[in-house]
């Protein structure tokens, strides 16, 4: 223990950061790609934050209470894979191979627990918000089970996330809260990727986050005296969050061939340092290193860090005990939170929902929300300032919101932020032990979507629930009827995540009972987020086939595509679709069937993505490809194009809406049973030619 009370020396901490700016410089060079001079600039604050701040366990990454690091700019990840090898979690081989196939050191960070890196990040803005939504994911988590199981989240920022928008919801929305449990430092250095920042701003930083409610520390980011005071300070505040504005220097320690100065170049911001201007041994000797073996540990920094480790260890077990005895003490409460950290969902019985008949799916949403918030109890649910028409009132009406520093509620009211609202979904899914689930209409989906994408990318259970998913939004006009929206989404069930499956589930439930069925389809989806695209207006349940009881038929659902009106005899034509136009092709396929005589089978596909991992018989036995196919959708044609086959037609929509009631719409668009008649004729004629 002697060891571990030893005095932290100045001259070790300057070294260590002296060799993550090494070995950041060296990694770049020998990929031939990447970013050194931020690197080199943010090296002091993370080497005092992971030697001496950042609680974790050494010997368990997956220590569900340790202190949380988000790396906001990923093109910095050489920095944080450097700190990362002196604490042992990173090879010198590891680094080696920065950026290379195969290598576990990708050139922007991707969520890898084991090494201790909490987000893919790159795309600038989404890493802060990821901290704000880990900082209410642990205040959600104290207020239940005490705060003993208390810690930080920490981000690290840079001018590019700084400018981008989604700052300003993280701002509002974490001093609005009094998230005094996060701490992000801005490496404020001055340069951006392809000029200075006064050619872009001229904002006062400090005065912008005050305004929301922060604690704003400014200090020289190379300092480690006022580094170490400003950390202890935020550590302290009881009331706010901290912004922790370090001055820095891009490139800190670079230098040319003639040993000048080449610091504060925004050329270092994204090539190696030789092709900046810079020369790469003469930097490495400046700083101390070996310019033949700049791959190197010093060996006092490393025993420097297995000092660091046995003092995180000290701390851990400490508050190991603390959990131990609170476990002891509280064995129902403890059980309790192991099942909300294993991901997993309580013993839930979704059939005892009961709907009203031909009601809107958003509303058998809300009816699911309002069990759910009885009996899921670490749901979060949160909304863009639509909880009343998105129906995620059925889950607040039964919990509250969030309010500055209560988190006893279970519901976020977002304001009107739906990307930050998305990324704090994701931050909330990167911590664990919290089900997010996040609202808004279908279209605004699209201000969502990089926060999805990354939500895809690194496979988090987050669920979106989209109302108002089509034309018959109505009189809101074009501007708020999705068109486009669900064959974007449905290209990422295209998309494979690195573990091979599909990265996303997109279910548009045909009827109320459908929805029950997709809620549960998307609370078992553990492995990648979950859409669930909702009708704003009524839609006549689906008759249940041969009078079975019509919850147990949409349980097919769970194959992504399934039968829903049968004939006796082999079908004349397949009409194949979701959402509401199952009920119109019903309606449809009565016409069809009493005017034309002819034998129609209904298909409502949930999910394309889904029905296509089914068995090949399966699907075959669906839509087989030698019966005609028509689709409906009320997006665009192509969202049906790959489950009509090579020669079906899709029936959609290829132009914007209009302003008008949504009866009006349906009329002017063709979707109705007459319409639906006559473009299975039409289509019939031309098939048989
Ligand atoms: C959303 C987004 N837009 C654009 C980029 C491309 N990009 C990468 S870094 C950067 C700006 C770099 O400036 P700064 O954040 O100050 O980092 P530094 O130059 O200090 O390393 C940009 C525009 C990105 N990664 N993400």
């Amino acid at each position: 223990m002697d060891k571990v009370k030893t005095r932290i020396d100045d001259e070790i901490t300057l070294k260590a950061a002296d060799n993550i700016r090494i070995l950041s410089a060296a990694m770049v060079e020998k990929a031939r790609s990447g970013h050194p001079g931020g690197a080199m600039g943010g090296a002091d604050f993370i080497n005092v934050l992971f030697s001496e701040f950042l609680v974790y366990d050494p010997d368990d990454p997956t220590w569900p209470f340790r202190d949380r690091f988000f790396l906001d700019p990923g093109h910095m990840s050489a920095m944080l894979y450097s700190v990362l090898a002196l604490t042992g979690s990173y090879t010198i081989d590891d680094l080696k191979n920065f950026r290379q196939w195969g290598s576990i050191t990708p050139g922007h960070p991707e969520v890898d627990i084991q090494h201790r890196v909490e987000n893919t990040s790159g795309p600038l803005g989404q890493g802060h918000a990821n901290a704000a939504g880990a900082a209410i994911a642990e205040r959600f988590l104290a207020d239940r089970f005490g705060e003993w199981l208390s810690h930080k989240s920490y981000a690290f920022i840079s001018d590019g996330g700084i400018q981008e928008e989604i700052s300003q919801g993280v701002g509002r929305i974490a001093g609005h809260l009094g998230l005094n449990n996060l701490i992000i430092f801005f490496d404020s250095n001055d340069l951006q990727l392809s000029t200075a920042t006064d050619q872009v701003t001229s904002e006062d930083t400090a005065k912008k986050y005050a305004a929301w409610g922060w604690n704003t520390i400014t200090i020289d980011g190379h300092d480690i005296t006022e580094i170490r005071r400003a950390l202890t300070e935020a550590q302290n505040e009881k009331k706010k969050p901290t912004l922790i504005i370090g001055k820095t220097i891009m490139g800190k320690g670079a230098v040319t061939d003639e040993g000048h100065s080449f610091e504060k170049q925004y050329s270092t911001h994204g090539q190696p340092l030789s092709k900046a201007g810079a020369s790469f041994s003469k930097t490495i000797q400046n700083l101390n290193g070996h310019p033949d073996n700049p791959f190197k540990i010093f060996p006092e920094v490393e025993d420097y860090y297995d000092l660091v480790n046995d003092r995180k260890r000290a701390i851990v077990s400490e508050k190991k005990k603390l959990q131990r005895s609170w476990e002891e003490n509280n064995p129902e409460q403890a059980k309790k939170l192991h099942q909300f950290l294993s991901g997993n969902i309580p013993d839930i019985d979704l059939s005892k929902i009961k709907h009203k008949a031909n009601i809107a799916t958003r509303v058998a949403s809300s009816n699911v929300l309002s069990y759910l918030a009885d009996h899921v109890d670490n749901m979060i649910v949160a909304s863009a300032d639509l909880s009343n028409s998105d129906k995620t009132n059925g889950f607040l009406d039964k919990t509250k919101s969030f309010s500055y520093q209560d988190f006893s509620g279970a519901f976020l009211q977002a304001g009107v932020s739906e990307l930050t609202m998305a990324a704090i979904a994701n931050g909330m899914a990167l911590h664990g032990g919290i089900i997010p689930v996040c609202a808004t209409f279908f279209v605004f989906s699209d201000f969502m979507k990089p926060a999805i994408r990354l939500a895809a990318l690194m496979e988090l259970p987050v669920i979106y629930i989209w109302t108002h998913d089509s034309f018959r939004v109505g009189e809101d006009g074009p501007t708020h009827q999705p068109i486009e929206q669900e064959a974007q989404i449905r290209l990422l069930e295209q998309l494979k995540n690195h573990s091979g499956n599909n990265s996303f589930l997109a279910l548009r439930p045909a009827d109320a009972a459908e929805t029950t069925v997709a809620w549960e389809m998307a609370l078992r989806n553990t492995k990648t987020p979950t859409g669930l695209i909702l009708s704003r207006q009524n839609i006549d349940d689906i008759p249940s086939i041969k009078d079975m009881d019509r919850y147990s038929d949409a349980q097919n659902a769970s194959k992504g595509a399934y039968i829903v009106q049968e004939t006796e005899d082999e079908p004349d034509v397949i009409l194949v679709g979701n959402g509401s136009e199952v009920a119109t092709l019903i309606a449809g396929a009565e016409l069809l069937e009493r005017e034309k005589k002819l034998n129609v089978r209904v298909v409502s596909a949930i999910s394309e993505g889904l029905f296509r991992k089914q068995p090949e018989n399966y699907q075959a036995e669906i839509i087989p490809d030698n019966i005609p196919v028509l689709g409906l959708s009320s997006g665009l044609p192509v969202t049906l194009r790959n489950l009509v086959g090579p020669k079906g037609k899709c029936v959609g929509l290829d132009h914007f809406g209009h302003s008008a009631p949504a009866e009006v719409l349906d009329k002017q668009f063709g979707f109705t049973a007459e319409n639906v008649l006559q473009e299975v004729e039409k289509y019939l004629f031309e098939y048989r030619l």
